[in-house]
């Protein structure tokens, strides 16, 4: 049985990567909501409404284990998710990213970086202080990450520019740990690490598979591996204008098996 991941569109295959790389052995299905991205700028309601019927096609899918690779979705939506998915392990980038975040600091000063919707609704505050109510958080959205990187300008001037505009604040403070708090932010990883050298990054794609790896061992859900190669198969509910090239970049390797299907 496969490992279900979403996202609002194309930035979930960060999280896709990330998963077939630390759990070579599992089986993915991912759906991408390409036709109703940004979620960023809608309302509490929709994004519920939208995430229900994603949740209904990845259950029709006889998914075994869920994944919410949008930040957005899990900041809005993830308690309902849970509600759904009953006794399935689901994990999401926030409370991946808010855990790594604590485990990673020293000072207990933690910056956050993601979209208008996510820091507006103070998730990763929330939950990075569920665990200590005593960690400074300082988030601040970065809107115009998403289209740079879906511009490919990874190691562009104008990137390195707004990056420099949008860290002001953090590094002003002594934050020394910056939570990517939204699907696109990896890909400026190495941007990013050179803009603000003095602070530890936490990739919430990478923390996220290895909680999902922690939540499989537990379930005995582990695929050992005896059903032959891992199946891949992604399903979007468009396909744009530059999906195949803007995927790839994201995935770090070829995009197939990719199906177009309408949800509602
Ligand atoms: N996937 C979204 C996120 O992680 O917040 C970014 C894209 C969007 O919906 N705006």
């Amino acid at each position: 049985r496969p490992i279900g991941v979403f996202d609002s569109g194309v930035g979930g295959l960060t999280n896709v990567r990330a998963l077939m790389e630390r759990l070579p052995m599992e089986n993915i299905v991912y759906f991408g909501d390409t036709a109703r991205v940004p979620y960023g700028v809608k309302s509490r309601a929709t994004i519920e409404a939208f995430t229900a019927q994603i949740v209904g096609f990845m259950l029709q899918h006889d998914v075994k284990a869920l994944v919410i690779a949008c930040n957005t979705i899990a900041a809005v939506a993830g308690h309902k998710v849970r509600q759904t998915a009953g006794n399935m392990p689901v994990l999401d980038v926030i409370s991946a990213g808010a855990q790594a975040a604590l485990e990673a600091t020293r000072n207990n000063h933690i910056g956050v970086i993601a979209t208008n919707t996510t820091v507006n609704s103070n998730a990763y505050a929330r939950e990075i202080h569920r665990h200590n109510p005593a960690a400074r958080v300082r988030s601040v959205a970065c809107p115009l990450f998403v289209p740079l990187v879906e511009e490919g300008w990874l190691d562009h001037e104008v990137t390195r520019l707004t990056a420099r505009e949008y860290l002001k604040p953090l590094l002003a403070e002594d934050a020394d740990t910056l939570v990517l708090g939204c699907t696109h932010y990896p890909l400026l990883k190495p941007l990013l690490r050179r803009e603000a050298p003095g602070l530890t990054l936490v990739d919430s794609a990478d923390t996220t598979a290895e909680a999902a790896a922690r939540a499989l061992q537990k379930h005995g859900l582990l695929n050992d591996g005896t059903g032959g190669p891992p199946d891949y198969r992604f399903y979007v509910s468009d396909i744009p204008l530059r999906f195949q090239t803007i995927g790839e970049r994201f995935l770090g390797r070829s995009l197939q098996q990719v199906e177009m299907v309408t949800l509602g």
